[in-house]
């Protein structure tokens, strides 16, 4: 008998490929809008020949070292920075993961993010909301032009190159920083390597897509901001722990750069009392750039094929590399 654990609520109906598998007996958490807690994570662990997990577990070296019979980890994401992959790699324990299937969901949030913190459309909402739209002013609301602007992506991937083709369709210089050189942004939409000081001095929109690491822990700070126009925003759909959000307070509080479009935090939930959220300059929306129907139903499937496969012992659908 091998045991599936699922650690967040996920439609049955999604998960028929798990339940028809023989000998095989599938533990799921019971709510899908809450974390499986730690203590009952890690004894579910002991036990488990693969899990189906997402970026709410802590799947560190404590959570891995007991769970002896573990094969396979199967996240519902594209990144994968909740797992210990050192300690994954000693035990010989597979991940996978979705990428390519939330690519257009994502950028499709990121460029929704972009445009609606340019043109100040949650302020516009909360203007009539309040009885405040009495007459109509020449420079009411009137926020930054997209058309033609120019957008600073760093971190060119997948997404980074959506995000580009999408911004390419508002006319907007392309520029980009990145590890290594991306040829086909720069052959199909022209998009422009630079330094990552030069992007940050020259971009209208500077727009994060590097993925969670020790790597980019906090590369944007009180630096980088000060580079920054103070006619430019920020858009993060990416990891919070990217951006050092004390220093970011301090750049929208002071005039330093001119507003922030954010889908993810360093620590998240978020509350309302979050210091960030006494901002007028700010958009905050909790971590949905995956959400579309269509897409979070694709990542299940990835899913659920990664966690059969890793268990039948076949190569998995996509497996995270350089483990
Ligand atoms: C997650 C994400 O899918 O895939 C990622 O890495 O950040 C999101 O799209 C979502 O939070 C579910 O785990």
């Amino acid at each position: 008998m091998m045991k599936i654990l699922i650690t967040r609520k996920v439609p049955e109906a999604l998960l028929k490929r798990l339940y028809e598998l023989p000998n095989v007996e599938v533990i799921m958490f019971d709510k899908e809008d809450e974390p499986m807690p730690r203590e009952q994570l890690l004894a579910e662990l002991k036990t488990a020949d693969g899990v189906f997990s997402n970026l709410s577990d802590k799947l560190d070296r404590e959570a891995l070292e007991q769970a002896e019979y573990l094969k396979v980890i199967s996240t519902l994401a594209v990144g994968y920075d909740n797992i210990d992959l050192e300690v994954a790699r000693e035990k010989g324990i597979k991940i996978g993961h979705t990428p390519y299937v939330l690519t257009e969901a994502t950028a499709d949030l990121t460029f929704a993010l972009l445009l609606a913190t340019a043109r100040n459309l949650p302020q516009g909402q909360q203007m009539i909301k309040n009885n405040e739209w009495s007459s109509w002013s020449p420079f009411g609301l009137t926020g930054k032009q997209v058309y033609g602007s120019k957008i600073g992506i760093i971190g060119m991937g997948r997404i980074g190159l959506s995000v580009a083709r999408r911004a390419k369709g508002f006319s907007m210089d392309v520029l980009y920083h990145n590890r290594s050189r991306h040829e086909e942004a720069e052959k199909e939409v022209g998009a422009i390597y630079c330094s990552l000081d030069e992007l940050l001095e020259q971009s209208d929109f500077v727009v994060l897509l590097a993925p969670g690491s020790k790597a980019t822990y906090h590369m944007i700070g009180t630096e980088q901001f000060k580079k920054m126009k103070n006619t430019a925003y920020l858009i993060n759909s990416s990891r919070g722990t990217n951006v050092d959000e004390k220093a970011l307070y301090d750049a929208l509080k002071t005039g330093e750069i001119k507003g922030a479009g954010l889908d993810v935090f360093e620590k998240e939930p978020i509350s309302a009392d979050h210091p960030l959220l006494e901002l007028e300059n700010v958009l905050a929306i909790p971590h949905i750039g995956s959400a579309s129907i269509e897409t979070r139903q694709e990542m299940v499937e990835v899913t659920v094929s990664n966690l059969i496969n890793g268990l039948t012992g076949k190569e998995l659908v996509y497996e995270v590399p350089n483990q």
